[in-house]
């Protein structure tokens, strides 16, 4: 059921112990929710822990410096960011049916809670969650500041994106004026790349293909590339900007072959084809502009079953 804020901050404080789950292949805006919350729940004098079902990408090492893990038996359990029990993963997955709130901003939401708020105007799941600690009456601190910022700037793409809105700026200003640490942030998670990130992006450069009178590219990345390389998963994120840079392209498309088999495509779309109907079509979902989906089958079958998807929205 949709419920408010006020509800949900209720809820929080009526329980303690609490278990944060984000999702598998974490991003800077699950990480930054959940650490987030995580941090204000301490100041509650909750007990709190932070799932994820992969482990923690060492460029987000900086939210995690004030964690501390510990084992909890929870008596709530919370997700962040999470459109579908699928996107859980292996660890967090056990936890799908007890999910009781469920705080997104993913327009696609598939998730059954008893307390769900879904505000799909938001930028990042961060900039509800800073609305969150606000009514807990909680001190947003560094950390904290740190934590929202770094979900906000990573899902509008440096407030490039079209998800940015006037408030994305009034939350980003709060947050500056609480010192968050914005220049090294955006150093560390925007000007800088690994080696191997360098050698992946070499690679697929070369294998890219075009379709669609040039409206639409397609990279894959092997999997034994990301093996040779020991690129960090979240690392890879980053290839996925890459064929909508190129001018005259809607639709960048990029499949990643997954350890176990199968591919997990992410698709971005420039001006008016919708990403999320594109991954929709194969069980995925997402954003107008930033989508994704798995499809299990061989490479050029998973090439063909995205390309369909794509033609039909540029159709539209
Ligand atoms: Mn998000």
């Amino acid at each position: 059921m949709e419920v408010s804020l006020e509800i949900i901050g209720q809820k929080l404080k009526e329980r303690q112990n609490i278990l944060i789950l984000t999702h598998q292949n974490p991003d800077g805006d699950t990480l930054g929710s959940g650490m987030a919350l995580y941090y204000a729940l301490k100041q509650m004098g909750k007990r709190a822990c932070v799932l994820c079902s992969d482990p923690f990408p060492q460029k987000f090492g900086y939210l995690f410096t004030k964690y501390q893990q510990e084992e909890i038996h929870p008596d709530l359990v919370v997700s962040v960011d999470v459109a579908d029990t699928k996107l859980l993963g292996k660890v967090s997955g056990c936890y799908a049916d007890q999910i009781e709130i469920c705080i997104d901003h993913h327009i696609s939401n598939r998730i059954e809670a008893p307390m769900r708020y879904i505000d799909a105007k938001a930028a990042a799941t961060c900039e509800i969650i800073y609305q969150l600690i606000q009514v807990l009456g909680e001190t947003i601190t560094k950390e904290i500041a740190n934590c929202l910022y770094t979900g906000i700037i990573t899902d509008t793409g440096c407030f490039k994106f079209s998800n940015t809105t006037p408030r994305t700026h009034q939350i980003t200003a709060a947050l500056m004026e609480l010192q968050c640490d914005f220049e090294s942030i955006n150093r560390k998670l925007f000007d800088t790349k690994t080696r191997g990130q360098i050698e992946v992006e070499r690679t697929v450069l070369d294998s890219m293909e075009f379709y669609q009178e040039n409206r639409i590219a397609l990279v894959v990345v092997p999997q034994k590339l990301v093996q040779e390389t020991k690129i960090d998963s979240a690392d890879l994120d980053g290839i996925a900007s890459i064929p909508r840079q190129i001018e005259g392209v809607e639709v960048g498309i990029t499949l990643k072959e997954r350890p176990e088999g199968g591919y997990k495509a992410s698709v971005r779309t420039c001006l008016y084809a919708d990403a999320s109907a594109i991954c929709g079509k194969l069980g995925g979902g997402g954003h107008v502009r930033a989508a994704g989906c798995a499809i299990n089958r061989p490479l050029e079958e998973a090439k063909q079953l995205i390309l369909d998807a794509a033609v039909q929205a540029l159709a539209q």
